[in-house]
């Protein structure tokens, strides 16, 4: 059936309302830098693991009776000369091409940790944003599709619309045509994988990441040292996938996150994410590591947050001994989680 939008009839009697639910992901080869900044290509491609239990919740509606957007974020209306604001009015107005239509818009939308601090929040946000907006439209676009869009909210967000371990590839052509993420092992795949994130504040970040990328690709001579290495880490790393070999998947992602973090810290000015915690978790997994023979590695994203790569049957003992990090506010045990889903609960 093709809707036409413009008739009043249906616009009335239509619901363009849809309530989806996305998890975050942690890259564990990580997308750093783009080769297209109003089309969010990327340099390189990249691998990540969404996580079953950080996630955003987001109801959508499009509606005639609106007089005006309304986009309430984690409590919050947003102001319409407020960033963010503009990042959700420029992202509908992507599905609202696809439709044909320009109807107001009200989005409600709740993270369940901390936002803007490097926990991913823009990624399960704008994965939820573009399924939500998919089945409110009924767009029906195909998940290739809904990754594609999704990263242009947010480049990290075209991996959070499948569960498991996701590639996200970054595409030779200008257009960006083949630039979308695909699923490598679904979230069943590898039970005993956890990851434990590590809240060392959750306060935001000084620097937003899309900033931080930009002055890293113009002023860091280290950045094209990162990009002679990052295919060699993603063969590597899709090889430890397949075996589920978690020794060598931690010491590549873990030397991976370092080295993305070397050409933030050699950008001009420098970008130095971490706090004392930060460092005291990096110090203490290197020690449970050598001393003790764990199964644990970090990564970190672009903020301050550590989040720690082992198994089932090494948890407890990573937790207890890294609970003496007095500054940790709070650990968070994650395993693989599911893509993108909608639910029939509305947030309003
Ligand atoms: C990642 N990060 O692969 C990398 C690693 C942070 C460090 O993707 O500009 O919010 O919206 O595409 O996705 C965070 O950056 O950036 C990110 P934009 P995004 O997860």
């Amino acid at each position: 059936m093709v809707i036409n939008f413009n008739d009043e009839y249906i616009l009335i009697f239509m619901s363009m309302k849809a309530t989806a639910v996305a998890n975050t992901n942690i890259a564990l080869v990580k997308y750093w830098g783009k080769r297209n900044e109003e089309l969010i290509l990327p340099y390189n491609s990249s691998i990540s693991v969404t996580l079953n239990n950080l996630f955003t919740i987001t109801t959508v509606e499009f509606s005639k009776n609106l007089p005006h957007n309304e986009f309430v974020i984690n409590n919050r209306l947003l102001n319409e000369n407020e960033v963010e604001y503009s990042r959700i009015d420029n992202f509908s107005r992507i599905f609202k091409k696809l439709a044909g239509m320009d109807l107001n818009l009200k989005v409600v939308s709740k993270t369940n940790f901390p936002i803007a601090s490097g926990l991913a929040s823009s990624a399960s946000a704008f994965a939820a944003l573009a399924a939500a907006f998919n089945t409110a439209l009924s767009l029906n676009l195909t998940y290739e599709e809904l990754s594609k869009y999704a990263r242009f909210g947010s480049g990290s967000a075209s991996r959070s619309i499948y569960g498991g371990f996701v590639k996200w590839f970054k595409g030779e052509f200008d257009d960006g045509s083949d630039c979308f993420a695909k699923q490598i092992k679904d979230e069943n795949y590898w039970p005993d994988f956890r990851i434990l994130v590590c809240i060392t504040s959750s306060k935001e970040k000084f620097v937003k990441s899309r900033e931080a990328m930009h002055r890293t690709v113009k002023t860091s001579e280290f950045y094209d040292a990162w990009l002679q290495t990052v295919e060699k880490d993603l063969d590597e790393m899709e090889i430890a996938i397949n075996n589920r070999d978690i020794r060598s998947l931690g010491l590549i992602a873990e030397n991976n996150a370092l080295k993305m973090h070397a050409t933030m810290i050699t950008s001009k000015p420098p970008i130095i994410y971490w706090n004392s915690a930060t460092l005291k978790l990096i110090k203490s997994v290197l020690r449970l590591r050598e001393e003790f023979k764990v199964n644990a590695y970090i990564t970190i994203d672009a903020g301050h947050q550590v989040k720690i790569i082992t198994t089932s049957d090494e948890i407890d003992r990573v937790k207890n001994y890294l609970s003496d990090i007095k500054e940790v506010e709070q650990f968070i045990v994650s395993s693989p989680g599911q893509g993108v889903k909608i639910v029939q609960e509305h947030l309003f």
